[in-house]
């Protein structure tokens, strides 16, 4: 079997749960950039499965270390590919999610994009919203929103690749020009148990260490959050979770059960 290394630590995989996304910027060798200068829109399932799409994309040292540490050894690779690919200026997509998101706090699936031109402003990047991946919504629900605060437009070199939660928040941003931007889509999935398995100093699970707040959360949501990052963590480091009876609320209830309770 392949040999595919970790690439990340704790912190690192702690800064993916509150983000949802990894960014490799510039990655991918120029060479195979420029080859991908003519490549069709739509499915490329073929292109996935040539070698040169697994040693340079798919199996990149960095991009697969990614996976590798948050997906679990023999992880699997998705061998159709989906090349997003704009020429005309247009508004912009509205925000989604893809699919069948997933629904849970594990992390089953890495969806991810690569861009094998530089992507400015004004040529339509994608966008995604930190953090969001915890947010499971109806997809049409999200679809009327406009600008929020803390998106980010992945202006991006050539050759990087961004990793992301399959439930993350994103849409192409509006494009000013008409140059061609392409992104082509494909994805690793688990296929193997969680277990804390990327870099470790030491066998002993260190608690999740929260991250800042995103800029659009308040207190309130920020708790959910915090809770949710929690739940992540130990999942992906193999621990059991405690049912939580309270759903969080523990977090505000002053109270006593009935039990305690006399006349
Ligand atoms: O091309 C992009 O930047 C995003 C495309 C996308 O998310 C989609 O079509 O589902
Ligand atoms: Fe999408």
């Amino acid at each position: 079997m392949l040999d595919i290394q970790p690439t990340m630590d704790d912190s690192q995989v702690m800064d993916f749960i509150s983000t949802g996304y990894v960014l490799l910027e510039g990655i991918v060798a120029d060479e195979f950039n420029r080859q991908c200068k003519t490549l069709p829109g739509g499915s490329i399932n073929e292109f996935a499965c040539t070698p040169e799409f697994r040693k340079e994309v798919l199996l990149h040292p960095e991009a697969a270390g990614v996976a590798r540490s948050l997906l679990g050894r023999n992880f699997m690779i998705r061998i159709t590919a989906h090349h997003h690919l704009f020429e005309a200026p247009h508004t912009g997509q509205t925000w989604h999610s893809d699919g069948l998101s997933e629904y849970g706090y594990g992390v089953n699936h890495l969806q991810c994009y690569y861009y094998p031109q530089d992507v400015t402003l004004e040529d339509g990047p994608t966008m995604v919203l930190p953090g969001s991946h915890h947010r499971l919504v109806d997809r049409e629900a999200i679809a009327h929103y406009g600008d929020i605060l803390g998106q980010v437009s992945l202006t991006v070199p050539a050759g990087t690749v961004v990793l992301t939660h399959y439930g993350i928040w994103h849409r192409a941003g509006p494009k000013l020009n008409a140059k061609r931007r392409g992104m082509i889509k494909f994805s690793y999935f688990r296929n193997s148990p969680p277990k804390r398995d990327w870099l470790i100093e030491s066998e002993e699970i260190p608690p999740y260490t929260n991250r800042e707040r995103h800029p659009y959360v308040a207190e309130v949501e920020s708790y959910r959050d915090l809770a949710r990052r929690r739940r992540t963590w130990d999942w992906l480091c193999g621990v059991e979770a405690t049912p939580d009876v309270s759903h969080g609320a523990k977090l505000f209830m002053q109270a006593r059960p009935l039990s305690e309770i006399t006349l």
